[in-house]
């Protein structure tokens, strides 16, 4: 098989760049190891920044958005002092960001672009990769039980954190750096009505989340071990830990059947550069962030917004102008994630390692919040995600 942009993994990065070259006329062929009915239904991120529903809009992807997409405003954090309540059209102004699952997401830009002829192969593993210095790169897969190869004029690496792309690149090339907290996230889904905001918590007995995917479907989180076994996690604990854990009041926060459970891990990781010869690598396959600030399908789709434009100026005028600049363009946006995202995660959750004196701290930082236009304004701003600069 022959292409001119050969896409690694249909997560929403690779998804929103096969949508982006097609409109532009560029030939791609997506390749996903699982299966279609699997990656629809993974339950991850939610939170869309204004940036990320615009780009679905621009793709004419966004009817079901439109319609099931729940836009928030307001963002609450819960403390032992009380509530914060963050006002985001007032604080940055006007901005607010839309809660919608990843899932429906992937399920909707696969929708489109299976609509408009993108081959997208789901049970097709890219097992290595060859050429990448060469300008005829090629990735080997497996496919419908036989081995096969895609060569391509790039290969972009949207493989995800777990992906064979970013091990692709000679390691003595990769700058890494890498901070792994000493916890992770109990994730659920559970049918039953949501909290009506968005809540973050402190609490002595460790962080805890109130999301939602419906107005029927409640996502929560509760801080837990890093390697926690699950099995130590009756449904009846779960919730008994998000009561407590959300300062919730009697009748509060409604219970329901519990429809999915799962552990996710709290790091930063970022390699750079983003690039080597004809590959490129965009959203988790490079980097990863702590999940509080629900910043990684964000900066996975604001990746790709960079990469598509310099692809397609590089086939359009043949100038890999932008190309190069790749890279370092999108690098200081994802330190800007990455700092937010871990101070979110410092100011919210327990940490073992903590003395009295950083736990008084932590408590006066959400004091200072509470009291202070300046300081909400700085979690508002970065939560609807900052301005894009141009490149
Ligand atoms: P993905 O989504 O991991 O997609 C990579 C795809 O590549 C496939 N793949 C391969 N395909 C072919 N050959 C191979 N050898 C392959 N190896 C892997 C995989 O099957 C997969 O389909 O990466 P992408 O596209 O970069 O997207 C990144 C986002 O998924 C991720 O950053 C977010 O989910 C992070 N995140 C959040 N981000 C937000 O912006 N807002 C949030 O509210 C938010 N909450 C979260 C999150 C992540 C979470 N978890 C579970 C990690 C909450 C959680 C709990
Ligand atoms: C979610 O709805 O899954 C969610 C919301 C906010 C976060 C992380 C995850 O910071």
């Amino acid at each position: 098989m022959r292409t001119q942009v050969g896409i690694v993994g249909a997560g929403p990065a690779g998804l929103f760049l096969a949508l982006l070259l097609q409109r532009a006329g560029i030939d791609c062929v997506v390749l996903e190891s699982r299966s279609r009915d699997y990656v629809e239904n993974r339950v991850r991120a939610g939170v869309l920044e204004d940036g990320t529903t615009k780009l679905m809009e621009e793709l004419g992807a966004a009817d079901r958005l439109r319609r099931e997409g729940m836009p928030d405003k307001l963002l609450d954090i819960r403390f032992n002092g009380g509530i914060i309540h963050i006002d985001m059209p007032k604080l940055t102004p006007g901005r607010i960001v839309t809660v919608y699952g990843q899932q429906e997401v992937v399920k909707d830009l696969i929708a489109a672009g299976l609509s408009r002829g993108v081959p997208i192969l789901f049970e097709a593993e890219a097992s290595h990769l060859e050429g990448l210095t060469t300008d005829r790169p090629i990735v080997h897969f497996n496919h419908d039980g036989q081995a096969k190869t895609l060569e391509c004029d790039f290969i972009a690496g949207c493989d995800g954190f777990h992906g064979i792309c970013r091990p692709a690149i000679p390691e003595h090339l990769l700058t890494v750096y890498d901070r792994i907290f000493p916890f992770g996230w109990l994730g659920i889904l559970a049918e039953t009505k949501p909290f009506p905001e968005m809540s973050y918590s402190n609490h002595e007995r460790g962080f805890s989340l109130a999301s939602r995917r419906s107005p029927k479907l409640a996502r929560l989180y509760v801080q837990c071990a890093i390697d926690e076994d699950l099995a130590g996690w009756s449904d009846r604990r779960i919730w008994d830990e998000l009561q407590t854990r959300l300062y919730a009041k009697s009748g509060e926060l409604a219970e329901g059947p519990i429809l999915q459970k799962g552990v996710t891990p709290c790091r930063a990781y970022v390699a750079a550069p983003m690039n080597y010869g004809r590959l490129y690598l965009a959203g988790d396959a490079v980097h990863i962030v702590p999940p509080t600030g629900a910043k990684g399908l964000n900066l996975a789709a604001a990746d790709i917004r960079v990469l598509s434009r310099a692809l397609i100026e590089f086939f359009r005028i043949g100038s890999s102008a932008r190309l190069d600049r790749y890279s370092g363009t999108c690098l200081k946006r994802v330190w800007k994630g990455v700092r937010y995202s871990s101070y979110m995660t410092s100011l919210l959750h327990r940490f073992e390692a903590h003395t009295p004196f950083e736990r008084q701290v932590q408590q006066a930082e959400l004091e200072y919040i509470a009291g202070s236009v300046a300081a909400r304004t700085t979690i508002a701003e970065n939560y609807v995600g900052l301005p894009f600069e141009e490149d």
